[in-house]
């Protein structure tokens, strides 16, 4: 039994203490619904800073964690432990080694004896790097984050093979492929997703069928449940997208969520729904290597 927490959004005057028990809320409630994992959004402990330009590296700096679990998200590792859920969390994520500063947007794995399993660091990093003024908002994502250094990894977890990948990753065929060639079975992420394309308008009433169509396809065409969890809602003026879902091998979407808000969908996602899809596919086997030397030259 999974959970997909979806989040409303998390306003600049809300204290990360308080985002941390909305956390525990969500956690609870998939507890009284016998889950065993629950997955939340990209950057869940703080508003998408990203979507707006700041100039100071302190100030950018103080949204990232240099520490996970730290003092303050350490009840949340506390309580899920409690209640045996292993759960998936997205946080900004401050690395200091050999006098060099990394920063990246990661998402932990964390299992239900509350044991850190696995780390994924956003590879797919969109937006720009330079501040555009005449822009609504703003994606600096080019410019507040490193490009993840970890690879598409999979984990042997909560009974199958987990991966995890972070929001624009999900749009890209190859993070899916790669996932599968390992023999993925959950795919986990969460997204923060405008439902406004600044540079491309005409495109703003599809945002959320692009959303559901990029994890559909990754699911069927790898054989994997994927599950997608928002921070939805209108974050400090950005409007952002819902539509939290969980996807069956087969593409269909199981649930979906129906509000803009703190909410939790759940489904029993049986893994061994991916046998026939991995079955009909036979990576193994009907894979012509030779013809897709394209796909991985610069
Ligand atoms: N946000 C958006 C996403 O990939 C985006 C950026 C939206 C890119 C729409 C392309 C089209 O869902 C993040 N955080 O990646």
């Amino acid at each position: 039994m999974i959970a997909v927490a979806q989040m409303g959004p998390i306003s600049l005057n809300q204290t990360r203490q308080e985002v941390v028990e909305r956390l525990i809320g969500l956690l609870r409630e998939a507890a009284r619904q016998d889950c065993e994992l629950v997955l939340f959004p990209e950057c869940c402990l703080t508003p998408f800073f990203p979507h707006w330009f700041i100039e100071d590296q302190r100030e950018i700096d103080q949204y990232f964690e240099r520490e996970m679990p730290s003092p303050v998200t350490k009840p949340l590792f506390e309580e899920a432990r409690k209640l045996k859920i292993g759960f998936c969390l997205g946080f900004a994520e401050i690395v200091e080694n050999r006098g060099e500063t990394r920063r990246y947007n990661s998402s932990l794995l964390v299992e239900r004896d509350g044991q850190i399993v696995g780390k994924h660091r956003k590879i797919h990093l969109p937006g720009h790097v330079e501040h555009r003024p005449q822009n609504p908002f703003q994606n600096l994502e080019k410019r507040y984050f490193d490009v993840g250094n970890l690879g598409f990894q999979v984990w042997n977890a909560f009974g199958g093979v987990v991966g995890m990948c972070i929001c624009n990753d999900r749009r890209w065929a190859e993070t899916y492929r790669v996932l599968g060639l390992q023999g993925v079975e959950l795919v986990l992420l969460g997204y923060n997703t405008p439902m406004q394309i600044p540079e491309y308008p005409d495109l703003n009433p599809l945002v959320g069928f692009h959303n559901q169509l990029s994890m559909q396809a990754g699911a069927y065409q790898n054989g994997t449940w994927v599950l997608g969890a928002a921070k939805a809602g209108i974050e400090e003026g950005v409007e952002q997208l819902g539509e939290s879902c969980i996807i069956a091998p087969s593409g269909e979407i199981r649930a979906v969520a129906k509000t803009n808000g703190d909410e939790l969908i759940v489904h029993h996602c049986d893994l061994d729904e991916t046998i026939p899809y991995k079955g009909l596919l036979n990576l193994e086997v009907n894979r012509q290597v030779k013809y897709y030397q394209l796909i991985t030259q610069e």
